[in-house]
């Protein structure tokens, strides 16, 4: 009876605060701040608030208990395939979610992520979050600026984008670290849309396993080619984010990703002490 009640108390805690749907803000997920939103998956199916959004090429995308970081369920980007490298289109498997209203204009989130077997050479989104652009009352998905966490041409990738479509030209920032196959990673990162005094918002951060990712490659991407880079408009609030594995060209061989512990929040949230 004790522990029906103290389970009662937790979900009594956890619907006030407005967090974490399940399992609770913990040491375990590095999760303890009370604004933060946090995702274990330990439903065991997609949890509330999250709707499928791409479903493109082969694959699936959903939570099952082949591979958790924490528990007994994550995320799992089941055998993507589809499309060729170096040609536009590729697997794409993603779910959305609203975020609250007047979440403000600077996101940092944190996933731990496994990618197996081989690391892709196309372009493969794991989250972004999006909001309107300056002025704008247009809510809709496709009229949103954007930034977005990804890896490219087998090493890790931040970007920020106009709406999507085109997504446009776009500023891309590529690191100098590969993609860490075959163990869970902690990917952290800090979308920066307002920016203090700058004029422009922030480019975004990364850190992998709490170091912070160097960009030796940075371009505008557009088609047709532009030298001209996009202006980042400055965010009020971000509205919408989208996680999930999204190629943006062919995938050869069939990949497996899984995310677990999933979390954004207005502050760094920090990944497991281990
Ligand atoms: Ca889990």
């Amino acid at each position: 009876m004790r522990i029906r009640i103290d389970l009662l108390s937790a979900m009594l805690l956890l619907g006030f605060a407005g967090a974490c749907a399940h399992g609770g803000p913990s040491a375990a997920t590095g999760c303890e701040d009370s604004e933060a939103l946090c995702w274990d998956f330990e439903e065991g199916t997609l949890p509330a608030g999250w709707t499928a959004y791409r479903d493109e090429f082969s694959g699936q995308l959903l939570v099952d208990d082949t591979r958790p970081h924490q528990g007994r369920y994550a995320l799992h980007a089941k055998q993507l395939v589809g499309g060729k490298e170096g040609e536009q289109g590729g697997p794409k498997k993603t779910i959305r979610f609203e975020l609250p209203a007047q979440f403000g204009p600077v996101l940092w989130g944190r996933a731990y992520v496994y990618t197996t077997p081989a690391r892709p050479v196309s372009h493969a989104g794991l989250f972004n979050a999006r909001y309107p652009r300056p002025g704008s009352a247009d809510r809709a998905f496709d009229t949103l600026d954007w930034y977005e966490v990804a890896t490219y041409q087998q090493k890790y990738m931040s970007i920020w984008h106009p709406p999507e479509p085109p997504g446009f030209p776009e500023w891309v920032q590529v690191s100098d670290t590969p993609l860490v196959l075959d163990e869970w990673t902690c990917l952290e990162w800090l979308f920066d849309g307002d920016n203090g005094t700058q004029p422009e918002a922030a480019e975004p951060r990364v850190w992998l396993n709490g170091v912070e990712l160097n960009w030796p490659e940075k371009f505008v991407f557009s088609d047709p080619p532009t030298t001209t880079p996009p202006v980042r408009e400055k965010a009020s609030h971000f509205t919408v984010m989208e996680t999930g594995v999204f190629l943006y060209q062919g995938l050869s061989v069939p990949t497996d990703w899984w995310i677990d512990d999933l979390a954004v929040g207005k502050q760094r949230i920090g990944c497991d002490p281990d």
